[in-house]
């Protein structure tokens, strides 16, 4: 008889694009009840990096523990959750673990802004509540971790998979066996490049190791073969014997699901039989928000992707021109669309002023790819917006609408 498997929706990083975050659940169907998003069948497994470049860190932080409180989701630490914690760990010596150099200050910029500043008692809970997230899971025929899976590192730990005090200070220090742990586990496996070899990232800094397939063994590889994601100007010459990128990780462990990796959005694909990475850069232009459905399969089957490219808050200047004023429909609403100049993209705005809502929600938005615009007439328009983002008229942003627009009669 076959065995029956918790099935789970493994979930990439999400770095506050709350409104994808949603769509992706949505997609995966999950419903929410009372705050808690939940499926009859599956649990989600969140990879970590919840924080920093998105613009709903706090909302995505409440979506994410909701969850895991109520047992529909299990999380792993991110290295984003990582260095909160060191940034706001005071260091005994006037400091913090992690400096608060300009640069460390900017890549958590947003968190500050959103939730630090703001709201300063809440963000030491938060704090607390990354401290109980595991650094990584090891569900017998699935293992998830943020950066890379490594059994050595993990004997380190001595079984504690929580960021106890002691550890965080241990790690925090370069050079101890802790130190190398974490920076594995959350951030993956680096090699230094030989004498006069730099490359320069997408940040612009300059760096003289480069990112490693840790699941690949070294022996006779280049550089340029290793590189992850691959360097084009990574030197082929192979790489010297070392102990860090010793046997890689073998094909018959069980299969292991990563963030971390900022991959180049693309139809996601698996990176060897038994590793996938679930992070499609959410936060940058064009990125997406991937899951990865796992059955109890013992190998990655790339159909079992799913994603959802991200939902940002569209610019909203003040030259918009109307392309096309449709005649009012059955329910006498306002319907036109509108081509904003500076984007080049297409609004179709729907106003009724006798709408059963509040004031607010009198008047909606929608965005109209080019190759809708012919389809949408004074008939089509209600149900075009139906099912779609809508802008908030009050604040602009864009929000998953729980609200759709019916009117009386629908
Ligand atoms: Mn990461």
């Amino acid at each position: 008889m076959k065995t029956r498997h918790q099935r789970y929706d493994i979930i990439g990083d999400i770095h506050g694009h709350a409104d994808t975050l949603r769509a992706l659940l949505k997609k995966l169907g999950y419903v929410e009840t009372n705050g808690v998003y939940c499926h009859p069948e599956r649990l989600v497994i969140f990879v970590g990096d919840f924080i920093d470049r998105g613009p709903k860190i706090r909302e995505t932080l409440q979506i994410v523990r909701a969850m895991v409180d109520a047992g529909t989701a299990l999380a792993v630490m991110g290295n984003h959750e990582y260095n909160a914690l060191c940034f706001h760990t005071r260091n005994g010596y006037g400091g913090f673990l992690r400096p608060h150099t300009k640069a460390k200050a900017e890549q958590h910029q947003a968190t500050l802004d959103q939730i630090a500043k703001p709201f300063p008692d809440e963000w030491k809970e938060w704090l607390e509540w990354f401290k109980t997230l595991p650094l990584f899971l090891d569900l017998g025929r699935l293992r998830v971790v943020h950066a890379c899976w490594d059994n050595e590192q993990i004997a380190v730990l001595h079984a504690s998979n929580r960021l106890s005090d002691g550890l965080l200070r241990a790690s925090a220090t370069k050079g101890t066996p802790e130190y190398d742990a974490i920076e594995v586990l959350l951030k993956g496996k680096e090699i230094k490049l030989p004498d006069g070899h730099t490359f320069t990232t997408k940040d612009g800094q300059i760096r003289h190791e480069i990112r490693v397939k840790w699941w690949v063994p070294a022996d006779g590889r280049t550089y340029h073969a290793l590189s992850l994601p691959t360097y084009d100007t990574a030197p082929k010459v192979p790489v010297p014997a070392s102990k860090s990128l010793e046997g890689g990780y073998a094909t018959k462990e069980p299969p292991v699901i990563v963030g971390h990796y900022w991959l180049v959005p693309a139809k996601p694909a698996r990176l060897a039989p038994n590793i996938a990475c679930v992070d499609y850069s959410v936060a940058t232009e064009g990125g997406m928000l991937v899951a990865y459905r796992w059955d109890g399969e013992d190998e990655i089957y790339p159909s079992r992707f799913v994603y959802t490219n991200a939902i940002r808050p569209p610019v909203l200047p003040d030259d918009d021109v109307a392309i096309a004023d449709l005649p009012r429909d059955k329910a006498y609403a306002e319907i036109s669309i509108i081509r904003n100049r500076t984007t080049g993209k297409n609004w179709l705005r729907y106003f009724h002023e006798h709408h059963a809502f509040t004031a607010s929600q009198q008047l909606f938005w929608c965005e109209v790819p080019d190759a809708d615009l012919a389809t949408i007439t004074a008939e089509t328009a209600r149900a075009y917006i139906n099912g779609r983002n809508h802008l908030c008229d009050d604040c602009g942003d864009l929000s998953w609408s729980s609200i759709p627009l019916c009117l009386y009669g629908d």
